[in-house]
């Protein structure tokens, strides 16, 4: 980002691309643990937009099982495309809090409106690559990054009208643990670059991160950051609908976030999947915004 880029927050209370109520509410857990104010002690210019609408699930009825709210989650994420499109145009930073993931194909296509080469970084247990096809779950919360890819139901891969969002060569992986058969398959064929828990062991947080920028700064005129909570270890962030054992640690993550407000390459990003009724005493939305804080550039000296 810009230094000192003017931030406008999004809530995003979705729930509808999974199958476990509460994560509705990770927006306003994140706003709870004091994120307006602690961007604003660190010297930002910061607006909170307040939340798009989302219907409850109990409103509606899912009307194709391999791929829950279709409909829904494509108009939702339609709004919110337009919002993010919206905060970019007033050069503003978009700062956007989930909320389940199938909202990322609407922060991403809002973002990728004003990028013709979009990096597109995503922290993530999982790769988020399955179609209404190869999911297990027919959850669109599974299918985001395939849709920003231009793979899925057209209504998911062209909302915004237009598709692909990002490119693979564009795009990397960080974190991930459990991958779909489907996914794994998807990941080979487009050369998608995946740092696995199995690399961040190896090479350490600080190589996977100078590689990472490295990829989605080629090229590109925007990157956009995309972090599940459930990238980082159930034991720091016991809040996510889908935890996943052995993930990041709390120390690799704001190194990762550091790492990433040095680079200065972010013009985007999105905190999804916290649900504070799975959480111990917000300890999940606290790490956000935490995280949040590293990413803007926070320095204890
Ligand atoms: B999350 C699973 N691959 O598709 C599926 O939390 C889990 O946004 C998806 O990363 C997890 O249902 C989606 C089994
Ligand atoms: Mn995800
Ligand atoms: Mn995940
Ligand atoms: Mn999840």
């Amino acid at each position: 980002m810009i230094k000192k880029q003017p931030i406008s927050i999004i809530g995003m209370p979705i729930d509808l691309g999974q199958g476990r109520r509460g994560v509705d509410m990770g927006p306003s857990a994140i706003r709870y643990a004091a994120l307006q104010q602690t961007i604003c002690d660190l010297g930002f210019e910061v607006e909170d937009l307040g939340d798009i609408p989302i219907p409850s699930p109990e409103s509606l009825e899912i009307s194709d099982q391999n791929l829950k709210y279709l409909h829904e989650i494509a108009r939702v994420c339609e709004e919110l495309a337009n919002r993010v499109s919206g905060v970019i145009q007033r050069k503003r930073f978009p700062l956007v809090l989930g909320g389940d993931h199938s909202m990322a194909i609407g922060t991403v296509a809002g973002a990728a409106k004003h990028y013709q080469n979009m990096g597109l970084i995503w922290y993530d247990a999982h790769g988020d690559l399955n179609t209404g096809d190869t999911s297990p779950s027919g959850n669109i919360h599974g299918m985001s990054m395939a849709a920003s890819l231009g793979i899925g139901h057209p209504l998911l891969t062209h909302l915004g009208g237009f598709a692909p969002k990002v490119r693979p060569e564009n795009v990397v992986l960080v974190g991930a643990r459990e991958l779909d058969l489907g996914e794994q398959q998807l990941i080979r064929d487009l050369g998608i670059r995946v740092f696995t828990m199995h690399e961040v062991d190896r090479l350490g947080m600080a190589r996977v991160m100078e590689e990472t920028i490295q990829v989605v700064s080629n090229g590109t005129d925007g990157v956009h950051l995309s972090l599940d909570l459930d990238g980082l270890d159930p034991s720091d962030c016991p809040g996510v609908g889908t935890p996943v054992p052995g993930g990041i640690t709390y120390r690799e993550s704001h190194l990762a976030m550091e790492m990433l407000a040095d680079s200065g390459i972010l013009t985007s990003a999105e905190f999804v999947e916290v649900n504070p009724i799975l959480d111990q005493s917000n300890l999940t939305a606290k790490v956000a915004v935490a995280l949040i804080s590293s990413m803007l550039g926070k320095k204890i000296l």
